[in-house]
């Protein structure tokens, strides 16, 4: 065990203080040791993934939830037997292990020790020697290898293997970025249980971009510029916000902070404080599943990583550190997650929480009585970042003082590189000499348990759309807003549509406002293509979820990954579009919106040799939640500000 693994061991015997609370360091060793007693750890059995099983809602909100229980992927690394295990901890037992059985149920994800012996396996391999040597490259201690999960295309491929296949980039100097180096046209595909290299792809050859990527060489970027004056984000009274344990209180809001190895940053009831009463939003917010596919046909047509179901982004997160990755007055939270061998790592300071100005919250000068007000809007940040192989992602939800609720993922690092052909490639752009980046989606799906006053919500679609001309409408200048109910799952699984200004609210068929309306939050989409790559095409089956902007499903439990449970490998089907296959009722009912969101990426020489942050997200507004501006009580930000 590692120092960090002992420490976060030292630290058992610590109860959660509430059922929602992340799995502790002393919680996975116990569950571990049940699980090894039940003799599902015989050597050569790893961890793919092991997180909190949450209990169901109702026993949360009926405080009846009193079991902890642990669920583990386990990988048989010789064999490839695969389990899917929930324990109690209560009860000190195992409750459930179901096989999981390739290639019909999809692969476990890839694990730490996959990426440690695919190197040593490339490395060895006679015919990649070979493809190699024949390249110029005799000396493979150079060349780095990325093993990128298989995807799935069909039973003449080579499904039934739990396999990566790996390209090859060069790194001549020990900080030289090796992603500006790439190794085109060949391929090593690894059998992860056989431990070999079963096939060498070999189409083309392309000679290796030559020039240096390495952003953090004077000689590539230049000396630094001298012009940028300190800024200083001081909060000398501390900030606004208060966090007990995961509980985390700013203004009215609150919500309890949770972190999963494979979803990252988990939000849950999430609630405003208005009218004295506690008033429920959102149950769970957390952006379970994100795919990027490229959208080259050619040699590497396999490439898609679904990060979150592939990888785990949360069990990347990074370590951040105040004053570089976060400015002012910071409180941070460790991420406990586990290594292969289901011993806790502890990921200090993973996630990151603050509170921002962020400009004008309302302004007026009023021409008649001559009062000039304004206020600031505030705004709470709770994010991680995580790094997955290439890319890293930002994750952060924003928290406003008007009842906004954000979702931002700020992408960044290095963008995938391949051999650039010359002249204009319609699926690829040079972004330096010879140095090409093919054209990819980033979809993200968030899931939203949304709780809109409590558990009965329905769902309205809501359209923008001018008048023809008629006797009501003489001049034509009519506008009006067109909310149609979406009743089933059947017909919930909507696009979304700028040029009507779609959007999607969520009401309660319980609560109404001052106006006898009922109370709604709105999802504002930012309505970028959804996946566009060939409906019949493997990638539109696996990732299906990605087909649409919205879907709304009824509250299941066993509901939480977009694309599925088990997403590596998986031969498609699974997730949403299976979710909606009972085409439940929603109306007034327990209800979860999922949305589909994020660039179409076509690389520019801007985004090269590191990507300066692209956003995307979402935002939810209060629609009536309130009964008119809920941030009256904000008070000027100085007694200057005041006027008349
Ligand atoms: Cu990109």
């Amino acid at each position: 065990m590692t120092d960090t693994a002992v420490r976060a061991g030292a630290a058992a015997g610590a109860l959660p203080a509430h059922p929602l609370d992340p799995a502790t360091a002393g919680e996975y060793l116990a569950g571990r040791q049940i699980m090894a007693a039940a003799g599902l750890l015989a050597e050569p059995v790893r961890f793919a993934y092991y997180g909190l099983e949450e209990p169901p809602k109702d026993e949360v909100l009926g405080a009846k939830a009193t079991d902890r229980r642990l669920r583990a992927f386990l990988i048989n690394l010789d064999t490839g037997e695969s389990t899917d295990a929930v324990v109690s901890l209560g009860q000190r037992r195992v409750i459930g292990a179901r096989r999981v059985d390739p290639p019909a149920d999809g692969q476990l994800p890839i694990t730490d020790t996959d990426f440690a012996t695919v190197d040593e396996i490339v490395h060895a391999d006679p015919g990649w020697r070979a493809a190699m040597a024949r390249r110029g490259l005799a000396d493979v201690s150079v060349i780095r290898t990325c093993p990128i999960t298989a995807g799935a295309f069909g039973p003449a491929g080579d499904d039934r293997r739990r396999m990566v296949r790996v390209l090859a980039f060069v790194q001549a100097r020990e900080h030289d970025l090796a992603w500006a180096h790439p190794v085109d046209g060949v391929a090593a595909y690894v059998d992860l249980i056989e431990k070999k290299v079963f096939k060498i792809v070999d189409e083309f050859e392309l000679p290796v971009p030559a020039e240096s990527g390495d952003y953090d060489d004077p000689a590539v970027r230049g000396p630094y510029r001298g012009t940028l004056r300190p800024i200083e984000i001081t909060q000398p009274e501390g900030p606004s916000f208060t966090l007990e344990g995961n509980l985390l209180r700013w203004q009215d809001w609150s919500m309890r902070v949770g972190f999963d190895a494979r979803e990252g940053l988990t939000l849950h009831q999430i609630s405003l404080r208005s009218g004295g009463r506690e008033r429920p939003v959102i149950y769970r917010a957390s952006v379970p599943e994100m795919v990027v596919p490229y959208g080259d046909p050619r040699f590497r047509y396999w490439q898609t990583y679904f990060d979150t179901g592939e990888y785990l982004v949360g069990k990347w997160a990074n370590s951040l550190e105040l004053g570089c990755d976060c400015l002012g007055e910071i409180r941070y939270l460790d991420a406990t997650v586990t290594d292969d061998s289901g011993h806790p790592r502890v990921i200090p300071n993973a996630i990151c929480v603050h509170e921002e100005d962020f400009g004008i919250l309302w302004k007026h000068t009023d021409i008649f009585n001559g009062s000039a007000q304004s206020r600031r809007q505030r705004r709470l940040v709770v994010s991680f970042f995580t790094t997955v192989g290439n890319y890293d992602y930002g994750f952060y939800w924003y928290f406003y003082l008007d009842g906004t609720i954000e979702c931002e993922i700020k992408m960044t690092g290095v963008v995938f590189t391949a051999a650039h052909p010359g002249g204009d490639d319609p699926h690829s752009a040079e972004i330096a000499p010879g140095l090409g980046a093919p054209v990819h989606q980033h979809l993200f799906s968030a899931r939203l348990d949304m709780t809109v006053d409590g558990l009965a919500n329905a769902v309205e679609e809501v359209d923008f759309t001018g008048l023809p001309i008629g006797p009501d409408n003489p001049y034509g200048n009519a506008i009006v807003q067109r909310a149609t109910r979406l009743t089933r799952e059947s017909q919930a699984a909507r696009r979304a549509d700028a040029s009507r200004g779609r959007t999607w609210r969520v009401i309660s068929t319980e609560h109404t406002n001052r106006f006898g309306r009922p109370v709604g939050f709105t999802l504002c989409p930012e309505a970028a293509p959804p996946l566009l790559a060939d409906p019949a095409a493997p990638v539109s089956a696996r990732a299906g979820f990605a087909a649409s902007h919205l879907w709304v499903t009824r509250y299941d439990p066993a509901q939480r990954y977009p694309a599925g449970d088990f997403v590596n490998q998986h031969p498609g089907g699974a997730g949403l579009p299976a979710f909606v296959a009972g085409d439940r009722n929603l109306d007034g009912a327990d209800i979860v919106l999922w949305h589909t969101f994020g660039p179409v990426h076509f690389p520019r020489p801007e985004d090269w040799p590191v990507m300066p942050v692209t956003r995307c997200g979402f935002t939810l507004r209060p629609a009536g939640f309130f009964d008119r501006n809920p941030t009256l009580d904000v008070p000027p930000p100085s007694p200057r500000c005041r006027h008349a």
